[in-house]
């Protein structure tokens, strides 16, 4: 007798125990198989597992599961990314070592993970912050090193002069830095960097072949990569001037005869060499300065200029002299760090001409508009006929780029140019929590790698985080070792790199895990390109890229013979709650003003309450402490900060994990966003224990008679399940899984019933494992589920062998009949004029005539 419920406390962990001690989720298990390797972006260790890990993990084990199920060899781990400055910072804030803080984080999140009983190989976890690990990050350093893919060089950065560290851009929050609050300067200092911008063309063309990768993300990264092709030339000073021409980069030589100033970037050299003798000019450039690095911020702030009184020569007019200003939204990083200003057709330029009242003269014809005065401050930068432009009027903007172009390198004044966005990955950071990069300052020999059979260095234990600045710096001992070339006393380099580095190469890592190589070349071979890859679109710039870039970098110095590391990529949506604004809480307040921080007012007490504080009663909700009534705000992405997450444990203990499981995949298509509700896992949890009921109900006495249409429509599940997993439409293969268990509810005992049950626990087994391991041993199959092939449907029970007969009379559709496929003419005409409704309307008269198209209809005309 089986129980009545299904238990899952005490099933999910039966099973995974099992699991573990057969090592069914093994990689190495069937080396003859062909190979699928099954990757979730592997997560940072925060603390705990939120709602989205738990979206994310689980997509990605349906497919491995899955996988094994059709016969493959799978490859699916997990591992930590496990570097980076939240370590530090709960240091700072609690006085505890990052490895400790991290290392319990990743402990805690790990068991969190085995309760969802993931098909994960264990065995190749890894953490980023491990020697093991890091130590052959630093050999591929050196190895890209040695192949001229790493520089040093002098740049400018976000310079924190609280924190005393650089800042990323996305780091700087209105000019001062997220964390200390503090005014940011751009500073000048010397930085590691990846050569990316070598890999720009291949990188770019690559995306082409991503065929596995959404169009969005392939857009983001074109768009990164940014690849402008335009005219570099020079505007000379007038006759007489010492000055040195200057040289600009545009994309729009066709707009030339519209230019209406030039202007260089605060770091030109011009504007550097002018302000030594005009101090207005140097506060100008100062001022520039202490804003933020990020083209964002550039973009949207306010439009700021000097008028360096100087003016240079329009390069197809001599006696035509354009002022020459300093700008605040030239960078001197891009192009040539100098345009010339065409504010008709440049929004930014048209922003800056009206605040400083330089002419607009219109080129490119906004339909009927042709007029050289151009009005209104919105620059028209669509395509059009040039106008007012000399021999370029009446041409198209593309011809008339290529006209001057061609006209410049006729004449010799300027060339055509490829200019690229994407620039070189500055990996150096002044941080404990990364991995040291492996070289030797040594007054006499300069730079020296460490030699291999040094490596790792490792980080010092013995760190202090109580004043600012980079622990490895300051700590006493450390970075004093002699050099290895001459044996000199010199300095390890404290910079660590950017944990973005750390994300780029484990995937090859997770392919085999020997001690003295990052990886085997052939075990790489084996399972790259990763068949499917899951993550969020938040990655679908940096990460996603620096992991191709490495890829590639690794396949020119010809360590592996994979290029693109993620043949499929799926980016899934996220999970959102409603929230609640807490009715107890109240902004602060001064005289009636409230106190605001950044603009956001300050409250007594969280203005927010969690979903496990609220109560919800005849449709309102109510406050748990005060019994207030609750206003319900926006349902949004699961956060801390609006305390609207809900936690994987607590739900895990209450429904199970294949409850929650289910609800991670039903619904919503992956890719959009799932709305959590109380009401949904309830609803996971009743089908999870209706699956149960059906499976262990009684079963036939076998050999009855067979119930055809219950095969077709077992089979017809097989099909779509297998169809819909492989287009990761889970939502849809739920939706199927839910309709041949109403009609099994239904079904009478029946081998066929039998045979259809089967078929749903084992088309189940990949979303639903424990219970799928659960009825399979009560069944008393040999073996777990977890190895058992996949049901493949019979192509003769997939045959649609009936069709609907639309029955018209006069044209006008009367009723449906449904009849065998391909029945005939005679066949079809004799049972329409037999129909109740069709005799009614005959009313003993005989048709005039009976159009009949076999399969499709009849018209009866009278
Ligand atoms: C004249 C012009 C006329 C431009 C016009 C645009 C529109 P993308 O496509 O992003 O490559 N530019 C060039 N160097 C710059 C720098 N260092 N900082 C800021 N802006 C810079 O953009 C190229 C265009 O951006 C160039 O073409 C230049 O302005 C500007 F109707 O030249 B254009
Ligand atoms: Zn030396």
């Amino acid at each position: 007798m089986t129980d009545q419920r299904f238990n899952p406390l005490a099933a999910d962990r039966r099973w995974q125990d099992a699991w573990a001690s057969t090592d069914s989720f093994r990689a190495d298990r069937h080396p003859d198989r062909p190979a699928a390797y099954v990757l979730e972006m592997f997560p940072y260790p925060s603390g705990r597992i939120h709602m989205g890990h738990v979206r994310n993990y689980t997509m990605g084990d349906v497919i491995a599961r899955y996988k094994a199920m059709t016969g493959h060899a799978v490859l699916h781990p997990m591992g930590w990314d496990a570097f980076g400055m939240p370590a530090e910072n709960a240091a700072m804030e609690n006085n505890v070592h990052p490895g400790d803080w991290t290392r319990q984080n990743i402990a805690a999140m790990r068991a969190q993970l085995k309760r969802l009983g993931l098909a994960i190989d264990w065995s190749r976890e890894l953490a980023t912050c491990d020697p093991e690990y890091y130590g052959h990050e630093q050999a591929l350093f050196l190895d890209l090193m040695a192949a001229g893919l790493v520089t040093r060089k002098e740049s400018y950065v976000n310079w924190d002069p609280v924190d005393m560290t650089v800042l990323a851009n996305e780091q700087v929050i209105d000019g001062r830095g997220w964390r200390s609050g503090a005014v940011i300067e751009r500073r000048k200092l010397s930085q590691w960097f990846l050569k990316i911008t070598d890999f720009a063309e291949e990188l770019l063309d690559g995306l082409s072949d991503l065929s596995g990768w959404p169009d969005k993300v392939k857009l983001m990264q074109e768009n990164w990569i940014g690849k402008s092709q335009g005219l570099e030339f020079r505007f000379a000073f007038p006759a007489g001037s010492a000055m040195e021409d200057v040289a600009v980069f545009t994309t729009r030589p066709d707009t030339l005869f519209g230019a209406s100033f030039v202007a260089v970037a605060p770091d030109h050299p011009l504007a550097e060499s002018l302000s030594a003798n005009a101090p207005e000019l140097a506060s100008f450039i100062a001022r520039c300065r202490a804003s933020g690095t990020a083209q964002a911020e550039l973009d949207t702030a306010e439009k700021l200029g000097f008028d360096t009184g100087l003016s240079v020569e329009h390069p197809l007019d001599p006696n035509w002299h354009l002022p020459v200003w300093v700008v605040n939204y030239v960078l001197m990083d891009y192009g040539t760090g100098a345009i010339f200003g065409c504010p008709a057709h440049d929004q930014r330029d048209l922003d800056f001409a009206r605040k400083y009242a330089l002419p607009v003269i219109r080129v490119v014809a906004d339909g009927e508009a042709s007029d050289a005065h151009f009005t209104g401050d919105t620059a028209y930068v669509g395509p059009g006929a040039i106008v007012n432009s000399h021999f370029l009027n009446g041409m198209s903007v593309d011809a008339a780029k290529a006209a001057i172009i061609a006209k410049a390198e006729a004449e010799g004044w300027g060339t055509s140019k490829t200019t690229w966005r994407l620039r070189d990955w500055g990996v150096s950071r002044q941080r404990y929590w990364g991995t040291p990069i492996p070289v030797v300052h040594c007054d006499s020999c300069g730079i020296v790698p460490v030699p291999k059979d040094q490596l790792p260095v490792v980080l010092p234990e013995d760190v202090t985080f109580d004043f600012p600045g980079n622990p490895l710096d300051r700590h006493p001992s450390w970075k004093h070792v002699p050099c290895p070339q001459c044996g000199e006393p010199a300095r390890r380099e404290t910079d660590t790199l950017d944990t973005f580095v750390n994300s780029s190469w484990y995937f090859l890592r997770f392919a085999s895990q020997p001690s003295d190589a990052p990886f085997k070349r052939d075990e790489v071979a084996r399972w790259l390109p990763v068949s499917q890859y899951i993550g969020g679109v938040e990655h679908a710039i940096l990460h996603l890229l620096y992991a191709r870039f490495w890829t590639r970098a690794l396949a020119k110095i010809g360590l592996i013979d994979v290029k693109e590391p993620f043949a499929n990529l799926f980016t899934q949506g996220m999970v959102t709650h409603e929230t609640y604004k807490n009715p107890d809480s109240s902004p602060i307040t001064i005289n009636g003003d409230p106190i605001t921080i950044n603009g956001d007012p300050i409250f007594i007490g969280s203005p927010w309450l969690s979903p496990d504080e609220v109560d919800h009663r005849d449709g309102k909700v109510f406050s748990k402490v005060s019994d207030a009534e609750v206003e319900v705000g926006r349902i949004e992405k699961m956060s801390k900060s609006k305390k609207n997450v809900v936690d994987p444990d607590a739900i895990i203990d209450q429904y199970g994990a294949d409850a929650v499981r289910w609800f991670m995949l039903s619904d919503s298509p992956p890719e959009r966003d799932l709305l959590w509700s109380e009401s949904g896992i309830e609803g996971c949890w009743r089908f999870v224990q209706r699956l149960w009921r059906i499976a262990t109900a009684p079963r036939s006495a076998r050999g009855g008679a067979r119930d055809l249409a219950l095969d077709k429509a077992a089979h017809k599940t097989i099909a779509g399940v297998t169809a819909d997993i492989d287009a990761l439409a889970f939502n849809k293969a739920v939706a199927k899984i839910y309709s041949l268990a109403n009609i099994l509810e239904k079904a009478a005992p029946s081998a066929s019933r039998d045979d259809a049950t089967r078929i749903m626990v084992l088309l189940v087994a990949p979303m639903l494992p424990h219970l799928a391991e659960e009825i399979w041993g009560t069944w008393g199959e040999t073996g777990l589920i977890a190895d058992a092939p996949w049901p493949v449907a019979d192509p003769a029970l997939l045959v649609e062998d009936e069709v609907t007969i639309a029955i018209q009379v006069m044209g006008k559709l009367r009723c449906t009949i449904t009849v065998a496929k391909g029945m005939d003419k005679a066949a079809l005409e004799a049972l329409a004029l037999a129909n109740d409704t069709v005799q009614r309307l005959l009313n003993g008269a005989s048709p005039k005539r009976v159009v009949v198209v076999p399969d499709r209809l009849v018209n009866i005309v009278l």
